[in-house]
Formats: structure tokens, C-alpha cells, sequence
């Protein structure tokens, strides 16, 4: 998901097009403005966390981008993509540790693991995603 700093700043087009060189099958895209309770549940593992309310404030301050990328390790993959959640530790390469410095700004979520994926697409993307062959597959796999 691509948080309200990355539509903000224009980084839309940059992001998608690291993951789809990188491979990826895009199946699911919407742009929403998702409301406080939508974002509670989604970040619900993190609400005992002291920065729980300003994640919240931040999460809700404009729109977001919400994408399902499919493919062999796609969470991991994905994860490599982002960089570490402190940007300030993330590598040059990745895409927090180009784009941006601070935590609570750092444009990007990304599952992180197949299991909370999938929790994830239940909740974003209630009616699915979209099934389609990618031609390109066979020159990404072995
Ligand atoms: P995300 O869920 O957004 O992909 O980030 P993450 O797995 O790398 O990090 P997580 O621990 O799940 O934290 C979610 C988001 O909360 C903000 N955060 N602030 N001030 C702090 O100590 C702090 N820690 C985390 C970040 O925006 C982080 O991405």
C-alpha cells in the first residue's frame, strides 16, 4: 500500500514500476480514502504501540494506494523492495531508503509474510483480485 506521503509526493508511478520491473504480477489496484476504523483493523497488531494514534492520524491524512502484487515470494520480495521500516536504515536501492528519512513518513506498507497477505487482501480487496496469465512469466521463471 502506498500511504497518503507517497500519493502526495508523486511517487505512485516510481513505486509500481520498481515492483513490476522487479517481476511482479499486478492482480488488484484501487486508490481509497480509508476510514480510522478500517485502518484500526488493519493495523490491529500494533495498537497496544505508544505510536498506534499518530500512525493512525498519518494513515488517515489523505488517500492511499492499495495494490496486491503476486508472485513467487512476493511478501519477502516485496519487503526487500520497501526496505527497512526506519528509512534512515533502509539501503540506497530500496525504495524508503531513496525516497524518504523519517518513520512515520516512510510511503510505503508492505505485508510481511503470505499468511498476513492474505488477511490483508480479505480486508482491502473483499471481492478478489484478478486472475490473468502474465506473458511475461516464463521469461522471469526459470
Ligand atoms: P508497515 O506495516 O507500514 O509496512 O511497516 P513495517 O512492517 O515496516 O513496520 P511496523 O512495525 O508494522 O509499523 C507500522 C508503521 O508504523 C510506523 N511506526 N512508527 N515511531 C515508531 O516507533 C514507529 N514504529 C513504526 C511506521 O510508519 C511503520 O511503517
Amino acid at each position: 500500500m502506498i500511504k497518503p506521503d507517497g500519493v502526495q509526493r508523486g511517487l505512485v508511478g516510481e513505486i509500481i514500476s520498481r515492483f513490476e520491473r522487479r517481476g511482479l504480477k499486478l492482480v488488484a489496484i484501487k486508490v481509497e480514502s480509508p476510514s480510522k476504523e478500517h485502518l484500526e483493523k488493519h493495523y490491529s497488531d500494533l495498537a497496544s504501540k505508544p505510536f498506534f494514534p499518530s500512525l493512525i492520524k498519518y494513515m488517515t491524512s489523505g488517500p492511499v494506494v492499495a495494490m496486491v502484487w503476486e508472485g513467487r515470494g512476493a511478501a519477502s520480495l516485496g519487503r526487500q523492495l520497501l526496505g527497512q521500516t526506519n528509512p534512515t536504515a533502509s539501503a540506497p536501492g530500496t525504495i524508503r531508503g531513496d525516497f524518504c528519512i523519517d518513520m512515520g513518513s516512510n510511503l510505503i506498507h508492505g505485508s510481511d509474510s503470505q499468511e498476513s497477505a492474505q488477511k490483508e487482501i480479505d480486508l482491502w480487496f473483499p471481492n478478489g483480485v484478478t486472475e490473468y496469465q502474465l506473458d511475461s512469466a516464463k521469461w522471469v521463471y526459470e
